[in-house]
């Protein structure tokens, strides 16, 4: 009799805030896409994440079926993968809550992505922004998660996920699996284009520091042409001393897959404008795939919407599973128990 092997389960998602950038590609999606088939999957549109900036509703909504539309335009494959919006699974904010009373405020004030974005939006800095990582450790325990593909500037919320599943199994019984996470050595924090000091961002307010997914070619084209580069007239990787051409190094590797050293080696004494005419040819070339096939999946709302409600039913039977065992361990009483 053959014994069933349980697959390992991965978790991650992406807040629809906007139009999805490479930088999405290179930190998380083709890592999602190269893994899809060895594990169990969830990928996730975090549509309760965005709302910790102000956002106008029918843009959120838009880029909620843009999101979902971009998972599979970048090769997720839905028969492999469950695909489903966070809001429509309730567990998430229910385990939020419970998490929430396990974390200290201290430690949630110590996160560096609170830190930047309440400078970014000194206007409105909400309590949900500040427990934006108890919600994402939320997301990520309530489906028993071994391994989370994330870019780099996530590194501190997964460590603070494996703290408070640690914190939770050791006051009651294991309870959470404790996850990793899964961080690319290249493209793990691609910049923006203007400024290669700050990570590239799909709500910067100056669209030439973006590539987004659906930008046309001349658009891609003209954004790598005007990306800043740094002084010195060498083709070097050197992403703290020379961030901006090292940036668009690692953007010449996503497009092309080749070695960051082959990549060095081919253009060491090539003029900017010349490797940046390269990294222009290859960001498109491999860009517009993608954006053709974005396009097409999202004029077809209806199988969109049929997807993500499959989607949303089977995670949720995965997640009150791990929100039930929770409830009863801190004490709420339920009939059922
Ligand atoms: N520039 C990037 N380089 C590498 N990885 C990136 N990721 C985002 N930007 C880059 C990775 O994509 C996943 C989902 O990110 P998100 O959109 O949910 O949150 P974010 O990191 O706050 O992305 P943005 O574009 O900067 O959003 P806004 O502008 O709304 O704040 C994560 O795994 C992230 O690491």
């Amino acid at each position: 009799m053959s014994e069933t092997v349980q697959q390992q389960v991965i978790f991650s998602g992406i807040q629809p805030s906007g139009m999805l950038t490479v930088g999405h590609i290179a930190g998380a999606l083709r890592n999602w896409v190269a893994l899809q088939y060895d594990y169990q999957c969830y990928f996730c549109v975090v549509d309760l994440h965005a709302l910790t900036v102000r956002q106008v509703p029918a843009n959120l909504r838009r880029w909620t079926l843009d999101c979902a539309a971009m998972y599979l335009a970048a090769g997720i494959d839905p028969a492999q993968a469950t695909i489903f919006i966070q809001s429509h699974v309730a567990a998430h904010a229910e385990l939020a809550w419970v998490l929430s009373t396990f974390t200290g405020f201290g430690e949630a004030s110590r996160m560096t992505q609170f830190k930047e974005k309440s400078e970014q939006h000194s206007h409105n800095v909400n309590v949900g922004l500040f427990a934006y990582p108890i919600l994402m450790a939320a997301d990520i325990l309530l489906y028993q998660t071994n391994l989370v593909p994330v870019g780099d500037d996530q590194k501190q919320h997964l460590e603070l996920t494996r703290d408070l599943a640690q914190r939770f199994n050791n006051t009651y019984s294991p309870t959470f699996t404790i996850p990793e996470p899964y961080i690319p050595k290249y493209g793990a924090r691609l910049m923006s284009l203007q400024d290669p000091r700050k990570k590239m961002s799909k709500s910067d307010p100056n669209q030439n520091a973006t590539i987004f997914l659906a930008d046309d070619n001349d658009a891609i084209r003209r954004k790598i042409q005007r990306a800043v580069t740094d002084s010195g007239n060498t083709i070097a990787y050197d992403p703290e001393h020379r961030p901006g051409i090292s940036n668009l190094i690692e953007i010449y590797h996503l497009a092309t897959g080749d070695p960051i050293e082959a990549i060095v080696e081919r253009f060491r004494t090539a003029s900017y404008t010349a490797f940046k005419a390269a990294v222009a040819d290859a960001l498109v070339a491999y860009v517009e795939p993608v954006r053709t096939r974005f396009l097409q999946l999202r004029a077809d709302e209806a199988f969109l919407a049929e997807l993500l409600i499959g989607g949303a039913e089977r995670a949720a039977r995965v997640a009150h599973r791990t929100l039930r065992k929770v409830y009863r361990k801190v004490g709420l009483w339920s009939p059922k128990d």
